[in-house]
């Protein structure tokens, strides 16, 4: 068999793109207006359709043998008073661990697990965060910066988005008189 052959990928620190992109995934308001609590405040925002976040994936044959590594870049903003988030996701083999790595900007990591557990770190540039097996994980922006984080996880690990559409997270990150603070979910 062919040997799959070493290669590089350059991340600009100033805006956390990759060169090559790689393979690039745009998440506006319209790919998850159902995810955010204040549905008035989405279909405010829904004509503008604001750019959430952007992912560039180096591409790597998607086994076990391999690790598939990306860069998230989170925009600013929010929704109502709900901060811009990712989807979030179990891995779809759910024992799959990852690492975040923050690069840029400022940012929570919440976490939970689907025996009822929830964790939150908090990001900032230089955090190294360890989502365990078995965790969910969403990233949000508390800044007012593009919040960056590179990720490297197993090959096989697959995306299962499924579960976190239809429960939500436990927990919401808000603005609450100019802090982030995490709330409890009325819909979980
Ligand atoms: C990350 C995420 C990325 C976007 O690379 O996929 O930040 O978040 P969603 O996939 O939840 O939309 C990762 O955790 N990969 O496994
Ligand atoms: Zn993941």
């Amino acid at each position: 068999t062919e040997k799959f052959m070493p290669f590089v990928t350059e991340l600009d620190f100033a805006t956390g793109k990759l060169n090559p992109e790689g393979h690039v995934i745009t998440r506006n308001l319209s790919h998850m207006k159902d995810m955010y609590y204040d549905q008035e405040a989405v279909r405010q925002l829904l004509g503008q359709n604001p750019l959430i976040y952007v992912v560039y994936n180096v591409v790597v044959p998607e086994t076990a043998a391999h690790i598939q590594h990306c860069v998230t870049i989170l925009y600013p903003g929010k929704v109502g008073n709900e901060y811009f988030m990712t989807k979030g996701h179990y891995h779809e083999v759910l024992d799959r661990a990852e690492i975040y790595f923050c690069l840029k900007g400022k940012g929570q990591l919440l976490m939970q697990t689907q025996d009822g557990a929830f964790a939150s770190i908090d990001m900032v540039p230089g955090s190294v965060a360890y989502v365990a097996p078995e965790w969910a994980h969403r990233t949000v922006n508390t800044g007012d910066e593009p919040f960056v984080f590179f990720a490297a996880y197993p090959g096989d690990a697959g995306h299962n988005y499924g579960d976190i559409e239809t429960e939500g997270f436990a927990k919401l990150s808000v603005e609450q008189n100019g802090e982030a603070v995490l709330v409890d979910n009325p819909r979980y």
